[in-house]
């Protein structure tokens, strides 16, 4: 049984006791809801009435949830310029497949970029989905500048009239200040030629309550227009998904659940708030 659906019993039996509380409490704590998160819907549980409980739970978390839109389509007439960020490790390469798939699928022209030009298998890693998906891919020079491999992808995805240019950037560099002055760069080279649409943060849901502090890194880095939270499937940590929302005020756009390039979702918050509830 979910752990949501746990707290809405508590509340409908009308005889939790105190232990019981507690223990729902610190299984709640453990999906990566984050402490105040929790206690605030403990707080709304314990003062609902066995009949409204499960409305005022679910009007509690979305409360939380952000009011900007989820879609990233329909596009811009001309190109649009998706940036893909996150730190290593988090799904950004799989991610950046994934939506091409489902833009493509959409009926959209889409061109991939490789821009974490400093590891030679994520440059390899894109383009062998790039031919699985029949989806042209930029390359640069092994350890070429980002920024210049970037401009030209922008240059050339506009002289193919494409409708989106997915750009898989590198993760980690060896400061934080590296990594500014690189992804302010990509952003620059990419609007001289073309607005940026999306700058999608990838956020791996099983890194917990550390995946709040990346946000909050990556939010003062660049002009983050939402996130895609993967590893979803068969992770329990759930929680993450709404503390994220709650603490940056920007919407998940994407889901993944798994390592195929169809498992990607849409974020629909309704279902997500029934599918914590039911
Ligand atoms: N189970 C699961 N694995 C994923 C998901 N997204 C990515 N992965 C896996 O996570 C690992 C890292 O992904 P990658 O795209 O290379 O991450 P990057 O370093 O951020 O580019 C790979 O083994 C992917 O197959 C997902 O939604 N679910
Ligand atoms: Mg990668």
């Amino acid at each position: 049984m979910s752990l949501f659906k746990r707290l809405l019993n508590a509340v409908k039996s009308g005889s939790t006791t105190e232990s019981e509380w507690n223990e729902i409490r610190s299984n709640l704590i453990d999906s990566d809801l984050g402490v105040n998160l929790v206690d605030q819907l403990i707080a709304v549980a314990k003062k609902s009435k066995p009949n409204d409980a499960q409305s005022a739970i679910t009007n509690e978390i979305t409360s939380w949830l952000s009011t900007k839109s989820r879609e990233i389509t329909p596009g811009n007439a001309g190109l649009n310029p998706v940036l893909l960020v996150g730190i290593n490790g988090t799904g950004k390469t799989t991610t950046t497949a994934k939506i091409a798939n489902y833009l493509q699928q959409s009926k959209y022209k889409v061109m991939l970029a490789a821009a974490d030009t400093f590891r030679a298998a994520a440059v390899e890693q894109l383009q062998s989905w790039g031919q699985r998906l029949d989806i042209p891919v930029i390359v640069g020079k092994p350890n070429s500048d980002p920024a210049a491999l970037a401009f030209e992808a922008t240059k050339a995805a506009i002289e193919s009239n494409i409708d989106y240019l997915l750009i898989d950037t590198a993760g980690r560099l060896h400061t934080k200040v590296d990594l500014m002055d690189e992804l302010q760069k990509v952003v620059r080279v990419i609007e001289k030629q073309s607005p940026i649409k999306e700058i999608l943060l990838v956020i791996d849901a099983t890194t917990g309550q550390n995946a709040i502090a990346q946000a909050k890194s990556f939010i003062a880095l660049a002009q983050i227009t939402g996130f895609v939270i993967t590893k979803l499937d068969g992770s329990a940590k759930g929680g993450v998904a709404l503390a994220i929302e709650r603490e940056s005020g920007l919407p998940i756009k994407f889901i993944g659940v798994g390592e195929a390039v169809g498992d990607l979702q849409p974020f629909n918050s309704a279902d997500y708030i029934r599918s914590l509830l039911n």
